[in-house]
């Protein structure tokens, strides 16, 4: 009787891990030449209960008048600090609706962060160095992940079930991200491919005007 009921419990753990296994998803993202795309934005939406992601020590630097990274994803309520690496003053803004702020810094100056509350794209310009530019994707998941040099995005610790991915990157001409509905299965191959259709680069990504000693 007891081993019985003890077979009956393992039985369960085993259903339950199966059901809720977390999977890792590769999404190659190419651009409309079939080129690898870097710095694509992947992410997965479903209506199933999650951990929300909780991240620390995000940082956009500004460095050579350059942000890095280019691209960063966040989850929704993080933050970001904006540390100045450059011995030259930056006036770091965004005006997108999904976050609005000011941070006039000057040389190797760090401020307070800012947290991102809603969900969506927020571009980041500096006043001083026009061509500076970088792009803050705020998600509401805690499943995402931004691509490679070799256009390759990895989401890890996935539970299986039924989810929407969607991708988007800065240059993309469609202003919403392109999307899939997705099964994640415990033990099935779940690659996905996505080919965007990507605007020329100085519309995204202005050349830096290094040259210019004025500033
Ligand atoms: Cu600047």
């Amino acid at each position: 009787m007891h081993k019985v009921r003890t077979i009956f419990i393992l039985l369960g753990v085993w259903s339950s891990m199966s059901l809720h296994a977390a999977g890792s998803l590769p999404v190659q993202v190419f651009d409309d030449k079939h080129e690898p795309l870097p710095d694509a934005v992947v992410y997965l939406m479903s209506d199933q209960p999650y951990v929300p992601a909780t991240v620390s020590g995000v940082e956009i630097e500004q460095k050579n008048k350059m942000f890095r990274p280019f691209v960063t994803i966040i989850p929704t309520g993080a933050s970001a600090s904006f540390p100045n690496r450059d011995g030259i003053g930056h006036h770091v803004y965004s005006f997108s609706p999904a976050k609005n702020f000011q941070l006039p810094l000057s040389d190797h100056e760090s401020t307070e962060t800012i947290t991102f509350t809603k969900p969506g794209v927020v571009t980041v310009g500096c006043n001083i160095h026009d061509w500076m530019v970088a792009y803050i994707y705020v998600v509401d998941t805690p499943y995402y992940a931004k691509s490679d040099a070799n256009g390759l995005a990895v989401i890890d610790n996935l539970p299986a079930g039924d989810y929407e991915i969607r991708v988007a990157h800065p240059g993309m001409r469609s202003a919403q991200p392109v999307t899939r509905q997705i099964k994640i299965t415990a033990d099935g191959d779940g690659r996905q491919e996505f080919s965007l259709e990507i605007k020329p680069r100085y519309f995204w990504q202005p050349e830096p005007k290094m040259h210019e000693e004025v500033y």
